[in-house]
């Protein structure tokens, strides 16, 4: 069993979309650079679907056991099954959590969105292993994300002693990433600061160091 607050130190989440150049040659980069959770996310309106979409789902999912990187999958319940992936990440307008648990079991990661104490509950008792939680900062990359709050709900959750794993998300970058972590997430998640990156390996590297040692809020 993997150490998930650990293993979510720096998260990356990618799609086609959110690279300029091949997927693979990002994610391999990424890797080398030191990132320890991958999370697929093929979205938008060029977004790949059916057996394309399972195809390059593949090739970034073997790069991620090749060097145990967890390899999540977002929303989509049925790749991440024919996958075998490590995990699911839903938001709260996909599946109702308690549904996704039902349909990958206990042994998979569930990663849930929320926004709110009454989110977290709610996901929490579903079964989630861990929130992600944003926009920290603002973003361009989610067109239909909420305005950004800070890091207001991770210190409203942590003081209220809920101690389950938590990332933040939304326009985090290794200039602001401690600070997210000062303020009790035990990681950062990230698309374009590494997708986007002229050197994603060196960017994630950067981000690495900015989490450090600080994520630990057993
Ligand atoms: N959910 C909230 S913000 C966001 C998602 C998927 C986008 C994060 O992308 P970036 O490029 O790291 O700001």
């Amino acid at each position: 069993m993997i150490n998930l607050r650990e293993a979510l130190k720096v998260y990356f989440i990618m799609g086609t979309a959110n690279c300029m150049k091949d997927p693979i040659e990002v994610l391999k980069e990424a890797i080398a650079g030191g990132i320890t959770f991958f999370q697929f996310r093929e979205k938008g309106k060029e977004a790949l679907i059916g057996e394309e979409k399972y195809a390059l789902a593949k090739k970034l999912q073997s790069q991620c056991k090749e060097h145990r990187i967890p390899f999540i999958v977002n929303d989509d319940i049925e790749l991440a099954i024919r996958l075998n992936a490590d995990g699911v990440h839903i938001g709260q307008e996909d599946e109702p959590a308690e549904t996704v648990r039902r349909q990958i079991g206990d042994s998979k990661i569930l990663g849930v969105s929320v926004h709110t104490p009454e989110e977290a509950e709610g996901a929490l008792s579903a079964g989630a292993d861990y929130f992600g939680i944003g926009p920290v900062f603002p973003t361009k990359t989610k067109a239909d994300a909420k305005p950004s709050r800070g890091t207001a709900l991770i210190e409203e959750l942590r003081s209220q002693g809920i101690a389950v794993p938590i990332v933040g998300i939304g326009g985090i970058t290794s200039e602001n990433a401690a600070t997210v972590v000062e303020a009790g997430a035990d990681g950062v998640s990230v698309i374009t600061a590494i997708s986007l990156a002229d050197s994603p390996l060196l960017a994630a590297k950067a981000l690495r160091k900015s989490v450090g040692e600080r994520g630990n809020h057993e």
